[in-house]
């Protein structure tokens, strides 16, 4: 027999699927439902692929495999997200070109990918770093800048001082950079971003139409958009000619409880306010110091708030009292009006602050069914209760005070109902030369001038300097300096390039329409294959990119280029690949090569190992045994399959009726039904892969002089069940049957429902406790029926002669046990 060599035969049916461009998408079958199989595109670094990519692409690999064999048409796309900082930093240390650097690593990684032997379309690859591509990214931008979603500002923005660039909020972890964890500053500089917080109810209410996103990834968006109801209330500042300043509260029914306000170091007013104050001075330099803080060390629970009074006092709305203006580091610019009013009985941060600088607190909600605390309270009370102190309000319910306050605000013109969110626009300028241009002009005489879209792509210029000082862009004169698209004079390019994260906000669906040359994608195309069926990759990607994609697909829809408004139907988020119980890492130096793994075992060991050791979400430890482990269930397939090679010249059987065949035939349609509904609905393709493990050994020990024809069956059956997960020697093996086609083209197999019931069982007698007899009695039978004919057996009477039944218990498709005397 000839042995199972993977380096033989896996490159081989690489080249002949490659050649007749087997996983093509459909076009024009439009009687076939729809799937789109999509996993995360890689970036390409110069390491190429690691395990956790050989995860992903495995899984999603299989699903597509899967769906076409069950009749729908696949698209199942690949590409690279192929800008970023990691190629200019190698121009930067090395002196490469970004341009050559990253395209020689997506050759690499796609090689490496086609030795997985995983069913791309590879004609609709895409690389984001290709003009073709980001020539419509720039599009993208002038449409949402037409559409007011893109705009210029100066701001405060988080700086990486190591990676000399802007970053966005979401990259900002902890106060560090996401990306090479120095510690970020805050920096005012000219920025463009995009008006995310234009979409921010319907990011939150369309979670909502994702019952198969994991629950987890769902709670992440909500908290990240962090939506709050609630009310501005409008004070004002006598010794500023009644100026008003709004603050930003959810809990209005509070209103009457107010002791200070607190302006944010940052806010507007406060410049007015302390000019020619006692303690002017001390008040700057306190402002100086907060604005380096960062967000947590200001607003986080365990840490000491600090603030200055600054001697103004503005007028409660509703009283006409007066109430001091404070400044202080827990509140916050860029949050609601960048104003809070301080109740400190109600509110743990107030009550620690006033508790700490001597100021009044005022109870003003007694919980339902308790006494107002009397005398001096210990901490806040933040819960709902009844209304006290309130004036008019007395004796309302807290609840029912919030919309009554904000209703009486409204009518006087001092306030209204509002809602904030946590959710701040996003930042997409990169001082950086590695990304996709901005398509603007600077013109002295216009102003701010959009590229025209035919004009389009603005190139990366080659004539740039790369001395990690600077926009290497800036140093680009043929790129800086242009002429004003609107009048023909002299004008500025803008230098800024777009975070890589735009690029990969809409690539899923350039992959419907790769090659148009007019616009992004065709509509009708789009149509056709959005929103993607199945999404697999990293759960890091939770908030930043599944969150800037819906937002991506939401402004589309609107400007009528798609139907879908949310682009992935379903997010499955991969498990962690480990060692050692250790995640597997460079740092760790830990890792396992895919390739070297391919070399010593084939493609379809490394899949077949990868999808079976683990439940999908759950996490993997690589082990080496459980490597061998697949190789050798394929190696025994391998000769199942030989072995029996002469009993498929003949048409297999029709449902054999009894003995070893019938339990195999079972056996075999047991497994077809588990597997469909393993992989095609619970995903769980850990336990599909034993269910056909099972079956083979069902066949190994399956007897010899046994119906040949079910047995045959059963084998053709497990190679078409196999084929998904370990597309190389499947494809071989059905070759080797005589089988004609590709066994990838086949339909999956059906289960037999009524091969499934068990007709008839086979079951112990006991007398006294002691096996004495066997009967056969109906599968379905209940407990009286079970008895009644175990008793009326005449085998039954013999035993029971001279005895006196005293007690028959009956455990169904089991045994009867007769007690008797
Ligand atoms: C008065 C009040 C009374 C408040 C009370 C709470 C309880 P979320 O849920 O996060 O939206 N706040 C408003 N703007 C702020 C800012 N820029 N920086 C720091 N804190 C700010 O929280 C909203 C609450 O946080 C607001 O409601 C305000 O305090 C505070 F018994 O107003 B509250
Ligand atoms: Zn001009």
């Amino acid at each position: 027999m000839e042995k199972y060599v993977p380096s033989d035969l896996e490159p081989k049916w690489q080249k002949i699927w490659n050649d007749r461009n087997a996983y093509r998408t459909p076009e024009n079958e439009k009687e076939k439902p729809k799937f789109y199989a999509l996993e995360m595109f890689p970036y390409p670094s110069g390491e190429g692929l690691h395990m956790g990519h050989v995860r992903n692409y495995s899984m999603g690999d299989l699903v597509a495999r899967f769906k076409r064999m069950n009749g729908y048409k696949v698209i199942h796309p690949m590409g690279a997200d192929a800008f970023g900082l990691p190629a200019e930093n190698a121009a930067i240390q090395r002196g490469v070109n970004p341009r050559k650097w990253t395209l020689s690593n997506m050759e690499k990684i796609r090689e490496e990918q086609a030795r997985l032997g995983l069913s791309y379309d590879w004609d609709r690859y895409v690389g984001t770093c290709t003009p073709e591509y980001y020539r419509f990214t720039q599009w993208l931008f002038l449409l949402f800048y037409e559409r007011g979603l893109a705009y210029r500002e100066k701001g405060a923005v988080n700086w990486c001082p190591d990676c000399q660039t802007v970053l966005a909020n979401e990259q900002v972890e902890d106060g560090r950079c996401w990306r090479c964890d120095s510690t970020v500053e805050k920096k005012d500089l000219e920025q463009w971003f995009l008006r995310i917080t234009e979409y921010a109810d319907r990011l939150v209410e369309d979670l909502d139409r994702l019952p198969k996103w994991p629950e987890q990834v769902k709670t992440m968006q909500r908290n990240w958009i962090g939506r709050s109801e609630g009310a501005e209330v409008r004070f004002t500042i006598p010794e500023l000619d009644d100026e008003e300043v709004a603050v930003f509260t959810t809990r209005p029914d509070t209103l009457f409880g107010v002791s200070y306000l607190v302006l944010a170091p940052e806010h507007p007013l406060v410049e007015k306010l302390i000019q020619g104050k006692p303690n002017e001075a001390a008040i700057r330099s306190f402002i100086r110091e907060t604005k380096n803080q960062s967000e947590r060390s200001r607003t986080g629970a365990d840490v000491e708030k600090t603030g200055f009074d600054t001697g103004a006092k503005a007028k409660h709305p509703l009283t006409g009292g007066e109430v001091p203006i404070w400044v202080a580091n827990y509140v916050l610019m860029d949050y609601g009006t960048g104003a809070v009013m301080g109740v400190p009985a109600h509110d743990e941060r107030d009550f620690q602050f006033a508790d700490q600088y001597g100021l009044p607190i005022r109870t003003v909600i007694r919980p339902r069914d308790g006494e107002a605390t009397e005398g001096e309270l210990r901490e806040a009370y933040t819960g709902e209760g009844v209304l006290i102190n309130s004036g008019p309000f007395d004796g309302m319910d807290s609840r029912e005070a919030i919309g009554a306050i904000a209703d009486r605000l409204a009518e006087e013109g001092k306030g209204k109902k509002t809602v904030s969110y946590r959710l701040r626009d996003w930042l997409i300028s990169r001082q950086r030369y590695w990304g996709c241009p901005i398509p603007i002009v600077y013109c002295d005489s216009c102003g701010t001038v959009p590229v025209p879209k035919e004009e389009l792509p603005v190139k990366l210029p080659e004539d740039v300097v790369f001395d990690g000082k600077r926009n290497p862009l800036t140093t680009s004169e043929s790129f800086v300096k242009t002429r004003c698209p609107s009048c023909g004079g002299p004008a500025r390019r803008e230098t800024d390039t777009m975070d890589t994260f735009i690029d990969s906000s809409w690539y899923f669906l350039r992959y419907t329409d790769p090659h148009n040359t007019e616009k992004p994608f065709d509509a009708v195309k789009a149509n056709e294959w959005m929103p993607v069926d199945h999404y697999i990759g990293g759960i890091e990607h939770a908030v930043l990119h599944l969150l800037y994609s819906r937002f991506f697909t939401k402004v589309l829809h609107d400007a009528g280029m798609v139907d879908a408004v949310e682009p992935f139907e379903h997010y499955f988020p991969l498990g962690m690949v480990l060692k050692d119980g250790a995640k597997m890492s460079k740092s760790k130096g830990n890792v396992v090569s895919p390739m070297e793994i391919i070399d010593r075992y084939g493609a379809d060991t490394a899949r077949l190992f990868i999808l079976f050791a683990a439940p999908p979400d759950g996490e993997l430890d690589w082990s080496d045994s459980g490597v061998e482990g697949s190789f050798r269930f394929l190696n025994r397939v391998w000769r199942l399959v030989h072995r029996h090679k002469d009993l498929f010249r003949d048409r297999p059987p029709a449902r054999p009726e009894k003995g070893a065949a019938k339990d195999l035939y079972r056996l075999l349609h047991q497994t077809i039904k588990k597997v469909t509904a393993d992989v095609g609905d619970r995903l769980q393709f850990n336990t599909a892969v034993s269910a056909i493990m099972e079956l083979v050994n069902g066949i190994h020990s399956y007897p010899k002089e046994a119906d040949r024809g079910t047995l045959a069956e059963a084998i053709e059956k497990t190679v078409i069940l196999l084929a998904p997960f370990v597309p190389h020697i499947t494809e071989e093996l059905w070759h080797r049957l005589g089988r004609e086609g590709s066994i990838h083209e086949q339909p999956w197999p059906r289960h037999d429902e009524k091969a499934l019931v068990q007709s008839e069982v086979e079951i112990a007698v006991q007398i006294n406790g002691k096996v004495r007899h066997k009967s056969v009695v109906p599968a379905r039978a209940d407990k009286e029926e079970v008895e009644e004919r175990v008793m009326a057996e005449d085998k039954v009477k013999n035993l029971l002669e001279g005895k006196t039944v005293r007690k028959v218990i009956v455990v169904p498709g089991k045994l009867v046990n007769i007690v008797a005397k």
